[in-house]
Order: C-alpha cells, then structure tokens, then sequence
C-alpha cells in the first residue's frame, strides 16, 4: 500500500470506528495509527473528529438516538486514551510555553473537543490544567488565584452556555483579575464575534487554531 492509500485507511478506519459507537475498533485503529507513524494531532482531527460529527450530523437529523451519539462518544475517547500519550510526548521534546487553564463552562457537559484542545495545547508545549465540564466561573478564579495561568480557555458546545463564558469573564473583572490573565474562547456556536462582544483575548475556531491563538497572546520572548 502506498503512505498515502496507508494513511487514508488507518484515518477511515478511526472514522467508523468512532461512528459505528465501536470502542475496541477505535483504540486499536488508534495503536495502529502510532505503529505506522500517522502524525496524532491528524489521527484525532481528521478521524476521531470526522467519526463523531458524521454521527452527530445523523443525530441532528433524526436518524440517530442520543444513546448512538453517547456510545459514538465513548468510543472516541477510547482512541483519544490512546493516542494522547503520543501527543504529551510531543509536547514534552519542546519547552514549557506557560499554564493555560482550560474547562467547559457551566451548564455545558461536552468535553471531547475541550478535552481535544487541551492535548494539542499540550502537543504544542503550554502545560494544561483541565478543569473538566460544568465548571462554574467562581472554580475558574478560584483556579485562576491558585496556578496563575497565563491564559483561561472556556469551551462552550450549547448555544446557552455560550453565556457562561462571559460571566467567566465578568468576574474575572469584578475580581480586579481581568488583565492579569489572557481568554480564548471557542466550542461549535461560538464565534469571532461573540468572543469580541463579550471582550475575551481571542477566539479559536478549532484546535489547531486555538494553539495558534495562545502562542499570539504570549509574549515574543515566551515563544
Ligand atoms: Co450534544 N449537542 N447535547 N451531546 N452534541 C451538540 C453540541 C448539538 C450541536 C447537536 C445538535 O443539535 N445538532 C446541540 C447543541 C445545539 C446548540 O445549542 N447550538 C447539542 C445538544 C442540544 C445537547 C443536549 C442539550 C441534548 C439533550 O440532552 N437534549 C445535551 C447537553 C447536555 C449539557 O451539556 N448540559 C447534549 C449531550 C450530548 C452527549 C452527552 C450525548 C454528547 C457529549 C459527550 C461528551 O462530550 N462526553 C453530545 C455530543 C457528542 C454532541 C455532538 C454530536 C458532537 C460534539 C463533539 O464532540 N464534537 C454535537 C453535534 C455537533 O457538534 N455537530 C452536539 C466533536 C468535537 C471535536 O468538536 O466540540 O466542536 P467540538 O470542538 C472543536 C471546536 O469547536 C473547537 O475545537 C474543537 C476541536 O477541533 N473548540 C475550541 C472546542 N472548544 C474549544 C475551546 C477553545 C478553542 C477551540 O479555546 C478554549
């Protein structure tokens, strides 16, 4: 097979996996992927990733039950388990670029594109303090006081969570805290414009370019 028709295969196979809600596949397409070299970050943005939204899509079409989409899930963090270790290892080759402190903001329990952001941030050298979901904006200060991040990234997934993010942010404000740390903001619904009107630091559309964002907020010489 040639590297091309390789790779395709092994990122198809993470794909279904993922659709098909099947665990077993999808670590064992995920060890596949690091024996055969498949870069992670590619793994998990163009398998994992595509398997989960080709179920979602079906979900929101009502050709699918929400018991599919949460098994479609599982079986996504089993390769996800798999393969982040590859990425930390990424990360640690390359020097400490600072604390990010990450969570999905209150009312909101999706942590796979969270949970995505922080192992890439991890990949790229930021160390990562996930917070985990429904975080609510006083364990954000709280965290905030105690690590001393540089930056806060808050996921939102739900229209009505996206909400909660700028409460983060408000009283990040209400606590004197606002300019000593630095927000991205990000999650399906959100937007550049949403991340403005709410006065976050920046918006990062999807993991790669969350990474990008973080190291514009630092500072030339912590690059
Ligand atoms: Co939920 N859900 N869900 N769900 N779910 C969505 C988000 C939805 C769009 C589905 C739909 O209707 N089409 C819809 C939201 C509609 C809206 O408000 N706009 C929805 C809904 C309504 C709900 C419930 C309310 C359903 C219900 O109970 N009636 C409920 C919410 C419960 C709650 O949170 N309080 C719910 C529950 C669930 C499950 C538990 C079944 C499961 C979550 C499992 C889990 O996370 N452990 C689930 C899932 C899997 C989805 C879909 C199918 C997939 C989400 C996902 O993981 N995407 C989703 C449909 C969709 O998105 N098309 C849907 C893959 C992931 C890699 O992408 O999370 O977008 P994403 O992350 C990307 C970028 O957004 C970005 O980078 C990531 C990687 O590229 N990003 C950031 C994310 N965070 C970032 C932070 C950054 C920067 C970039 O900086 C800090």
């Amino acid at each position: 097979m040639t590297e091309v028709t390789l790779l395709e295969s092994i990122l198809r196979k993470l794909a279904e996996a993922v659709e098909n809600g099947d665990e077993d596949a999808s670590a064992s397409a995920a060890k596949e992927a690091i024996d055969k070299g498949v870069d992670p970050g590619e793994a998990i943005e163009t398998g994992l990733t595509k398997g989960i939204l080709a179920v979602g899509d079906r979900w929101a079409s009502g050709r699918a039950f929400i018991t599919e989409v949460m098994l479609s899930a599982t079986a996504l963090k089993a390769g996800l388990q798999v393969l982040e270790p590859a990425l930390t290892r990424l990360g640690r080759t390359r020097k400490t670029l600072g604390r990010v402190l990450l969570g999905t903001v209150q009312g909101d329990i999706h942590d796979i594109g969270k949970s995505i952001v922080g192992s890439m941030l991890m990949a790229a050298g930021f160390e990562v303090l996930d917070l985990g979901v429904d975080v609510p904006p006083e364990r954000f200060i709280e965290e905030t006081l105690k690590a001393k991040p540089k930056i806060i990234g808050l996921s939102a997934l739900l229209t009505v969570s996206m909400t909660a993010q700028k409460q983060v942010i408000d009283t990040l404000k209400q606590k004197g805290l606002r300019d000593s740390v630095k927000v991205i903001v990000g999650g399906a619904p959100v937007t550049e414009a949403w991340s403005r009107e709410i006065g976050a630091d920046a918006y990062g559309e999807d993991a790669l370019d969350a990474i990008k964002k973080a190291k514009n907020l630092l500072r030339p010489e912590e690059v």
